[in-house]
């Protein structure tokens, strides 16, 4: 059994019998002209097959606990297809990647015909007349709508018998708990960031102009291997790490100034999302390393507090508390109350196959759980935003920053920066 029948397995144990799920890859969306965007597969559909591919439906129906069929309907290549964008993935590999066997894959052309068998008992051999239909319903609608989910409009209209519930309820909930594997990739993720923070600690110096950087890190988290961003990198110098969302990243590099990066390479679809924050001349200025400080120990408490059965909600009072009481005692602030007007997010997120992963929020944290932290200070007045950001596995012995070796002393920022 591999993961991704691990999965479907307890995707199946989760749900309702008499069901059948329909889960689509997703497809390419269409840019300009004859130009498409990169196709980014649906992260549901990629948890429980590991085929990223566009225009595959999965089909999981269940009638009972033990008896399930799990299916998938894929395009068939044809000569101009192998000629014009290459062969799409066969039925023999999908079949190797997921665990799905491969009498149980079919061309995308069989799959009205086998809803219908479904639907009508007696004519197939599939094994129930399913009374639910499981969609992935965290997706909003599109003007636009794709192959898959105009097929499943139809199913819909078709068989109003069906009563539509809902996959990404039990799906977000399994996806907050990281499998061994899960776990691995993630750590490539990580290295590739790492390798394209030290490239940009390389060149920080010699810099002009914030793409330098962006574009740097680009550079070598491709050559790492990383197939696209985990998310647009913020390469924020002076003030404009104030503005969290920062994506310009075409400004000048202010010289006294220290300069913000939030980013993250990618693997296997899996994100990591980093922050660190350097002087761009090489040295922090005394006030520059009063206020890193602060983030820093904030950063580093944190990540202490967060263990099995801490909540978000503590989490994040424990961080603002702490940095309130820093900023306080330096002076910034008269009151702990102020601290909003320095620090205005929360202090992470889950993270795994997005970026911000789903998941829930109000549980307090369990064993497997990989979360961000991210405290941060930023001062318009003073044209200074700092954040240190890790990315934190929950376990029973304790939180394990999984970026420990991304560093973040400053002692170590400065030697690196010479
Ligand atoms: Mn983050």
């Amino acid at each position: 059994m591999n993961i991704y029948e691990q999965r479907r397995k307890k995707y199946y144990e989760e749900i309702d019998g008499d069901s059948v799920t329909l889960l689509f890859s997703g497809e390419v969306k269409h840019k300009t002209n004859d130009q498409f965007f990169p196709f980014c597969v649906n992260r549901n559909f990629y948890y429980l097959t590991g085929i990223d591919e566009p225009n595959v439906i999965l089909m999981m129906i269940k009638k009972s606990k033990e008896e399930t069929q799990t299916k998938l309907f894929m395009r068939e290549t044809t000569e101009f297809v192998r000629q014009w964008l290459g062969a799409y993935i066969s039925k023999e590999d999908a079949s190797t990647l997921s665990n799905i066997a491969e009498s149980d894959i079919h061309f995308e052309s069989n799959f009205k015909d086998m809803v219908k068998g479904m639907m009508q008992y007696g004519r197939s051999r599939l094994i129930t007349t399913p009374s639910k239909l499981y969609l992935d319903l965290y997706q909003p609608s599109l003007t636009l709508k794709p192959i898959g989910e105009e097929t499943f409009e139809e199913i819909i209209n078709t068989y109003k018998q069906l009563k539509i519930k809902d996959a990404n309820k039990y799906l977000s909930f399994l996806r907050m708990f990281k499998d061994e594997a899960e776990v691995e990739i993630i750590k490539t993720a990580i290295n590739r960031t790492k390798q394209g923070l030290n490239a940009i600690l390389k060149e920080l110096k010699h810099s002009e102009n914030e793409q330098d950087l962006a574009s740097l890190f680009l550079r070598e988290t491709t050559m790492q291997g990383s197939k696209d961003l985990a998310f647009s990198t913020i390469a924020a110098s002076g003030e404009n790490a104030t503005i969290l969302h920062y994506e310009q990243n075409n400004k000048p590099i202010q010289k006294d100034g220290v300069i913000l990066f939030d980013l993250g390479a990618s693997a296997g679809n899996y994100s990591s999302d980093i922050s660190r924050t350097y002087p761009a001349s090489g040295t922090f200025t005394k006030r520059q390393k009063e206020l890193y400080e602060i983030v820093l120990d904030v950063n580093k408490k944190a990540i202490e507090y967060a263990k099995v059965g801490t909540t978000w909600v503590q989490l994040n009072k424990f961080a603002k508390d702490l940095l309130a009481k820093h900023c306080k005692k330096i002076g910034l602030i008269n009151d702990e109350s102020e601290i909003s007007k320095y620090y205005y997010h929360s202090i992470g997120h889950f993270m795994g196959l997005d970026t911000h992963d789903v998941g829930q929020y109000e549980l307090p944290f369990k064993e497997g759980m990989i979360i961000t932290i991210e405290p941060g200070l930023y001062i318009k007045e003073e044209g200074i935003g700092i954040r240190i950001e890790d990315d934190i596995l929950i376990t029973k012995e304790g939180p394990v920053n999984l970026s420990k070796d991304i560093i973040k002393e400053v002692e170590d920022i400065e030697h690196a920066l010479k």
